[in-house]
């Protein structure tokens, strides 16, 4: 009996332990144990002995990285001596030092700046001389940790010679926390920061959280909503914020707030956040000298004004740019940023929401101060699951735009869908502006090159919360990791992104590797079909985002209505915006006016974006447009299905307990991707009085049961 007991406790000390250990927390750090043995005697010998000081706190960072990942990849503890111009071995030391001088010219220096690095091998087998170096410690953390990434996927190093620099300044993530703890849009727990128990106690999720970002190339973080609240501001709370900052420093990350326009009336006791007002100006003055002084290296302030009931300039008959250069002002003796939001809509105006933004700032280009950075939405309505870019994207050639990502899957099935966001990313990044000309891409025009931007900046809202692993879904921690990648890199392609990840996330077995690398790139295809095919957008459930609810009529506001988006009538569906309608088209450089305002040439994915289409509209392939809509859901249902039998063929490479958690994610999105797929033709079948297309399956359920679900307490919705 004793026995027996012993043995279930041993046996469920086991499994805990086992669940702790693949509970998704490691990330894309797993640093996986290396049995192959050629590609594991390569890493023995790379890294049994480090020549490098522990002379600066990111070097600390550097040496226990490496402690960590080669003991657990590699089984051994690496010796770290001193370099010197003899070492051999691994070196690890900034370019100017004696044992890397001499290796380098000036010119490949000064072409490093300050992030860069290049990790280079000499000599031959036995006697070679492996080299990390940049300008910075900073330039030091991201070159070993791209050493590492190889390592996690075993690749060969013979002779290697790369040189490696960000294409973006700003590489960053938003995150949409509150300091009541909850997530705006967030569905993976509760905020990661624990306000109440700062600034004293340092989270070790704080460390991991930056030790993840740095692995990656992400240096900037706005801790708190854009739906700010000015508490963050007061002096208890910025003691907290420098604790964060001083934990993220090593890591060379910067810390960002968000500022709530109105905190000089909120905690600042005046009568006005009037930004023309003297005292006004002054009182951002004081709070940003306050907060350097805490923080010398903070990096500024985000603002979302006058949009969504956010107070801002326009409250006090100003303008965008007298409100953003107001703050500017007083982050500029500092060298701080501030990041003003492009997502504006006005609650008066019944101008189509799509043309707002281009028609706000576009007459201010030119009229911001020089350390202003317009932040601009992907998508000129809303993050929906295909957008085409922003048209703001090109128009402003003396303001510098960034990006706004968002890796939080608002409308993209929460953390129960998994959809892999580098395509997305990557088909807006590629797209022409042709602004000024041909070629200009959306990559060009945030990386500076097209524009000559002063800063660039990529940033993506945090999919970030209190979850076992971070993210919710074991999928979604992809996204955040093509952020850093992309922003890193903005021409790097999906494939590679999805590849690195999955080798240093689950497995390095090549068939498996295959097998989730092709779940992961169909599946941005396959959600926008079986949610929102053909040009369809906003067409969730009210409030929540979550499911499909194309009825929905009763919001406070008309474009805040899913019916008000789509516009179906007994004609067709879609929301015209060529000359005959709204002409947000003529946001657009021509050839892309004329190409997306005829009917034939607009493409399957921005049809119903730019036209309302007949039902009986006979397209490319020879069917109508509602068969073509019915085929699509009916084809993303499929792919939803072929994923979850996909995941079944990927067995024993992937562990047990992130295998099961993805296994009832899949089971849930084939059952919404139905859901989807039946609400919505059911609905729509009511105005194009049509039958369900051939080849799609009936809907289970009449569209009386679709509409009468609720779900009062969906997550991510803190309003
Ligand atoms: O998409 C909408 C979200 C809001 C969000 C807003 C924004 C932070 O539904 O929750 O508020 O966008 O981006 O400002």
């Amino acid at each position: 009996m004793h026995r027996k007991l012993l043995v279930c406790l041993y046996v469920m000390l086991f499994i805990l332990g086992t669940a702790r250990a693949e509970s998704g927390y490691d990330l894309w750090l797993r640093y996986l144990q290396i049995v192959n043995a050629a590609s594991k005697n390569q890493f023995v010998s790379l890294f049994s002995q480090i020549a490098m000081e522990a002379n600066s706190p990111t070097k600390v960072v550097i040496r226990a990285e490496l402690a960590l990942a080669i003991g657990t990849a590699l089984g051994i503890q690496p010796k770290f001596l001193s370099a010197t111009a003899n070492s051999k071995g691994l070196i690890i030391e900034k370019i100017q030092h004696p044992a890397v001088k001499g290796f380098f010219d000036a010119k490949t220096s000064d072409s490093l700046g300050q992030e860069g690095f290049i990790i280079h091998q000499t000599g031959t087998a036995g006697n070679a001389k492996t080299i990390i170096t940049a300008n910075t410690d900073i330039g030091l953390l991201y070159g070993t940790f791209h050493l590492l990434r190889l390592m996690n996927s075993q690749a060969a190093l013979n002779g290697i010679h790369i040189l490696s620099k960000p294409g973006i300044g700003l590489r960053m993530l938003n995150h949409w926390d509150n300091l009541t703890r909850t997530v705006e849009r967030g569905y993976s727990g509760s905020s990661i920061w624990n306000w109440h128990s700062l600034p004293d106690y340092i989270d070790q999720r704080y460390i991991d959280y930056a030790r993840a970002n740095a692995s990656i190339g992400i240096n900037a973080v706005a801790l708190t909503n854009v739906n700010a609240n000015a508490t963050v501001l007061t002096p208890s709370y910025l003691q907290k914020v420098k604790a964060l900052a001083d934990a993220f420093r090593p890591y060379g990350i910067k810390v960002f707030l968000t500022a709530r326009f109105s905190s000089p009336i909120e905690i600042g006791m005046l009568k006005t956040a009037d930004p023309l007002d003297p005292q006004v100006q002054q009182w951002w003055k004081n709070k940003a000298d306050e907060i350097y002084t805490l923080i010398p290296d903070f990096g500024g302030f985000l603002v979302k004004a006058n949009s969504e009931g956010q107070p801002g300039p326009q409250n006090y008959g100003r303008n965008h740019a007298d409100g953003a250069n107001m703050m500017a002002a007083a982050v500029k003796p500092h060298n701080g940023v501030v990041i003003w939001r492009a997502f504006v809509y006005s609650s008066e105006t019944p101008e189509d929401r799509f043309k707002q933004p281009y028609t706000e700032f576009v007459p201010l280009d030119g009229k911001f101060s020089d350390n202003v950075i317009l932040q601009v939405k992907n998508g000129p309505i809303d993050f929906q699951p295909r957008e085409p870019f922003h048209p703001l994207l090109g128009a402003m050639p003396k303001t510098p735009t960034m990006m706004e990502f968002q890796l939080t899957q608002e409308y993209l099935g929460f953390a129960t869908h998994l959809v892999f966001l580098a395509p997305m990313f990557r088909e807006v990044l590629d797209a022409d502006t042709y602004r000024p000309r041909q070629g200009t891409t959306v990559a060009k025009v945030i990386d500076g090159s097209a524009f000559n931007y002063k800063y660039t900046g990529m940033a993506g809202v945090a999919n970030i919360g209190s979850d076992l692993n971070w993210t919710g879904h074991p999928f979604a921690q992809a996204n955040w990791y093509a952020l850093g990648r992309l922003a890193w890199d903005p021409y790097i392609s999906s494939e590679i992104i999805a590849d690195e990840w999955i080798r240093q996330t689950f497995t390095n077995q090549t068939a498996t590797v295959n097998t989730i690398k092709n779940i992961m790139l169909g599946s941005h295809e396959t959600v926008v079909n079986y949610m929102t095919p053909l040009g369809l957008h906003h067409i969730m459930g009210y409030g929540h985002h979550y499911g499909p609810a194309p009825w929905y009529n009763k919001a406070s506001r008309e474009d805040w209505n899913c019916t008000y988006f789509h516009k179906a009538d007994a004609k067709g569906v879609g929301f015209d915006r060529t000359s005959k309608g709204t002409n947000a088209l003529a946001q657009y450089a021509e050839p892309l006016q004329t190409k997306w305002g005829n009917i034939s040439t607009a493409g399957d994915k921005w049809l119903t974006w730019f036209h309302h289409v007949p039902w009986d509209y006979q397209m490319a392939n020879g069917k109508n447009f509602w068969n073509n809509l019915g085929l699509s859901y009916q084809k993303g249902v499929e792919g939803a299905r072929q994923m979850e039998r996909q995941w079944t063929t990927v067995g024993s490479d992937v562990d047990a307990q992130r295998y099961k958690q993805v296994q009832m994610l899949l089971s849930i999105q084939v059952k919404e991707a139905v859901w989807w797929r039946d609400a919505c033709l059911s609905y729509f079948g009511t105005f194009s009085n049509m039958p369900i297309p051939q080849g799609v399956e009936k809907p289970e359920f009449d569209l009386e049961y679709y509409k009468s679900l609720s779900f009062p307490y969906a997550p991510g919705n803190t309003h």
